[in-house]
């Protein structure tokens, strides 16, 4: 029986069998700091470790991150999360340099995709986060944020709306109260909804909003550019006081591909269907003959910047597919060599 606590923190009857299945006490992580999760349990707020047996685990995507629902095992020398919860979703986002993928929230249902109105709109970089966005598993939903500081914002949405196919735009401002309403209908209880977006956009100033409440440090106006500061270090859930739940983020700097089912295509629909009246099924819509995707450029129905955007993606995944391949390469012949030498080493029989 999960408890009315873990109740507003999203806990349904699948989440609450699974656990029945496991040992220890089912939390959620509602916030990481350098390796020590803040979890709610059933027993109140506790603050545990990894435990030995996932910090062993293979890749950081292993690793307890906010929103996941995890199970604790409560030891005299501290608690430790023993297992994570299979996520229902996941925001990831590639780390190229270390060759891995940083799981940004998980078990969301609502990415809200936020870029200010103030400013020209960044299309390659919602394109990303669209892509990311749907591989997730969750919605993506765009929020146009700090309409007040824009003489038209129906021409902004507009401007946007060739970079976001059937995906909603909801415009808001926080000091006119406008369209917080609306935000907040995506927060109904038992759902998880997670504000991601660069640094100064206003993720915390809409968080506050929805909490009713100064919760989230915001920052304050830099310089004439209008543009925030980065104050929101670390990543956190809370609970609305109607119900629903909200992640807030930190700016991310660089929104790096990750592994991609999808995603790419589902934020892509308007090439995905021209790419299917190409004369190759495999065209790369670059130098072949016959390409509708081409010709949608040509025709002015497709920016060409979206194309390019489009296939910079894909060739990043590609390398990232590379990259991985050759990396488990290595790994077997080094382990390969390491049997070998184990085995020459081992004494021969008599
Ligand atoms: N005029 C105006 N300023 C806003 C609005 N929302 C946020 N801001 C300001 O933008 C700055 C950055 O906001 P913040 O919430 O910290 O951005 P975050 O980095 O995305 O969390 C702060 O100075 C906010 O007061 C808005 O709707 N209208
Ligand atoms: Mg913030
Ligand atoms: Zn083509």
């Amino acid at each position: 029986m999960a408890s009315d606590l873990l109740r507003d923190y999203g806990v349904d009857d699948d989440i609450a069998a699974a656990a029945s299945l496991r040992t220890g006490v089912l939390g959620r992580v509602i916030r990481v700091d350098r390796g020590i999760s803040t979890v709610v349990t059933e027993v109140g707020i506790r603050r545990a470790a990894v435990g030995a047996a996932l910090r062993s685990a293979a890749t950081m995507e292993e690793r307890p991150t906010i929103g996941d629902w995890v199970m604790i095992d409560r030891r005299d020398d501290g608690d430790v999360i023993d297992s994570i919860l299979p996520r229902r979703s996941a925001f990831r986002r590639g780390d190229a340099e270390r060759m891995r993928a940083q799981v940004v929230a998980a078990n969301i249902d609502v990415v809200f995709v936020v870029h200010a109105a103030s400013a020209e709109p960044n299309l390659r970089r919602i394109e990303r986060e669209l892509a990311l966005a749907w591989e997730s598993g969750a919605t993506p939903v765009i929020v146009l944020t700090k309409a007040d500081l824009c003489s038209d914002h129906a021409q902004a949405v507009a401007a946007l709306a060739p970079s976001a196919p059937g995906v909603e735009v909801l415009v808001t401002s926080v000091p006119d109260a406008l369209g917080i309403d609306a935000l907040a209908a995506y927060a109904r209880p038992n759902r998880t909804v997670a504000f991601i977006g660069a640094s100064g956009v206003g993720k915390s100033t809409l968080v506050n909003a929805l909490l009713g409440d100064d919760v989230q440090e915001t920052a304050a106006i830099r310089e004439a550019d209008g543009r925030g500061r980065h104050t929101t270090s670390h990543r956190e859930l809370f609970v609305l006081p109607a119900g629903g739940i909200v992640i807030d983020t930190p700016g991310l700097r660089a929104i790096g591909m990750w592994q991609s089912d999808d995603g790419i295509a589902r934020a892509f629909p308007d090439i995905e269907e021209c790419a299917g009246r190409c004369r190759f099924s495999d065209c790369a819509h670059d130098v072949e003959p016959g390409c509708a995707v081409r010709e949608a450029v040509a025709a002015g129905e497709l920016a060409p910047e979206r194309l390019r955007n489009y296939r910079d993606m894909l060739r990043e995944l590609d390398a990232l597919d590379t990259e991985a391949e050759q990396r488990s390469r290595l790994e077997k012949k080094r382990s390969a060599k390491i049997l070998s030498r184990a085995v020459r080493a081992m004494p021969k029989k008599g």
